[in-house]
């Protein structure tokens, strides 16, 4: 009984959990630096996406990886913010996934993933994951669960 409960919430949908495009902050491969920079600091978030004019992912953008970029032998050189683009320096290591898989695997990229990235089966970008959505939903589903026993 406890094992099909478990079972249960690893199957379930990912969907319910997006938070869809028109919400998530991002940012274009040809954009500056300094844009970008713009971008982070208002949305007030570590990392971003990074997506082109037809909502295809390319990678993410954190504003660690922005500073470092910036950093010159004996001074920071914040003029290189207007000279680089976002491709030049974003990372294209991150958590993807298709909108049709389930939250098991979401569980285990949100370990080493603050969110992860939703496609469509034709690699349009859906929307994010977070790792907060996840865990609140584990958090109800285990307390949920322990008031039945
Ligand atoms: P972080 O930027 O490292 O943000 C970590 C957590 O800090 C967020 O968790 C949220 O609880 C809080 N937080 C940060 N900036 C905030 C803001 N402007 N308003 C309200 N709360 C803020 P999550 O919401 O679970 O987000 C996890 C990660 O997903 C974030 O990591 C960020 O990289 C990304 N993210 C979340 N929502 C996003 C959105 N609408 N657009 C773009 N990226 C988003």
């Amino acid at each position: 009984m406890q094992k099909l409960d478990y079972l249960n919430i690893l199957e379930s949908p990912i969907q319910s959990f997006l938070i869809s495009v028109e919400k998530v902050a991002h940012v274009q491969p040809n954009n500056t630096l300094e844009h970008a920079l713009l971008i982070l600091i208002k949305s007030g978030y570590t990392a971003i996406p990074v997506l082109d004019t037809d909502f295809k992912l390319h990678g993410l953008i954190s504003k660690a990886q922005i500073l470092d970029s910036i950093l010159g032998l004996e001074r920071i050189e914040p003029e290189r913010l207007q000279t680089t683009t976002v491709s030049e320096v974003m990372t294209t290591s991150l958590a993807r996934m298709k909108n049709d898989e389930r939250f098991e695997r979401a569980l285990s990229y949100s370990i080493n993933h603050p969110f992860i990235c939703v496609e469509n089966e034709y690699g349009e970008f859906l929307g994010i994951i977070t790792r907060s959505k996840l865990l609140a939903h584990v958090n109800g589903y285990l307390h949920a669960n322990k008031k039945t026993k």
